[in-house]
């Protein structure tokens, strides 16, 4: 039972080679629009859906988590909480976020303890994952609100430490984080020194705006790409089965 969403995401990288990951924020995505668009997306080859969103101005958030469930079916709905007001027990999983490459206790471990009980009570299951913002050309939401610097873009090596000290604090997951419409997406460089060294799946997002570029961070070493603000518009959900095509034909290097 502990780690059943876990394990599905490592059947997702041995199977396809790499998951693609549609990110849902909850004040981008009507409640009317979540039954017939859900299964399209699972239908065009999202492996798994993350929902969360910087703030919560629109919507309910725990009937809004059961009804992207109800339409996903059987694609895992993880949590990929902007704060502890996005937990709810109908997810399948919630990533259990430390930023790692901040100083802030609040972030580190502050909100972590706040979230415990009620993630207990939910009995939701965790997956440890250590989150790290990156350079990505201008101020992005998680910095400021944070109030931390990100790993400067250009220092592969800095993001390699931080991301072994998360493997050996036991750790499941690194996200590399250019932020949500982030100008410069995560380095290939950067991708690609963290995966040589450290063994956790790494999952990549920030500013991804085509299937080649998907691709790109595949093959640098990224096992998940996460794609969010490129799909908030409608119109570009066409493209979700190219963005798919790129993710799952990509190889990481061995
Ligand atoms: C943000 O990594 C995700 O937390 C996805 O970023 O919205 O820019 O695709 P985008």
């Amino acid at each position: 039972m502990a780690e059943r969403t876990f394990q599905r995401l490592q059947h997702i990288i041995r199977e396809n080679g790499a998951g693609f990951v549609l990110l849902i924020d909850p004040d981008k995505l009507s409640r009317s629009a979540i039954a017939e668009s859900i299964p399209r997306a699972v239908e065009q080859g999202v492996d798994v859906l993350f929902i969360g969103g910087t703030f919560l101005f629109q919507q309910e958030f725990n009937p809004f988590v059961e009804a992207v469930k109800k339409a996903a079916g059987d694609t895992p709905v993880v949590l990929f909480p902007g704060s502890i007001f996005q937990l709810s027990p109908h997810a399948d999983a919630l990533l259990y976020l430390s930023l790692i490459s901040s100083r802030n206790a609040e972030f580190l471990i502050g909100n972590q303890v706040q979230a415990a009980p009620l993630v207990w009570k939910m009995g939701l299951e965790t997956i440890a994952c250590a989150y790290m913002m990156v350079e990505s050309g201008k101020l992005t939401s998680a910095a400021f609100l944070s109030n931390s610097h990100p790993i400067p873009r250009d220092k592969p090596d800095v993001a390699v430490a931080h991301a072994l000290a998360a493997q050996y604090l036991g750790m499941k997951l690194v996200y590399l984080e250019a932020g949500s419409g982030a100008q410069q997406t995560v380095p290939e460089e950067m991708i690609s020194a963290v995966s040589r060294v450290v063994e956790l799946p790494l999952i990549v997002g920030g500013g991804i705006r085509s299937p080649e570029e998907a691709a790109k961070k595949v093959a640098a070493g990224a096992s998940f790409v996460v794609v969010g603000n490129y799909f908030e518009d409608q119109t570009n959900w066409q493209l979700l089965g190219e963005f798919a095509d790129a993710i799952h034909r990509s190889r990481r290097p061995q």
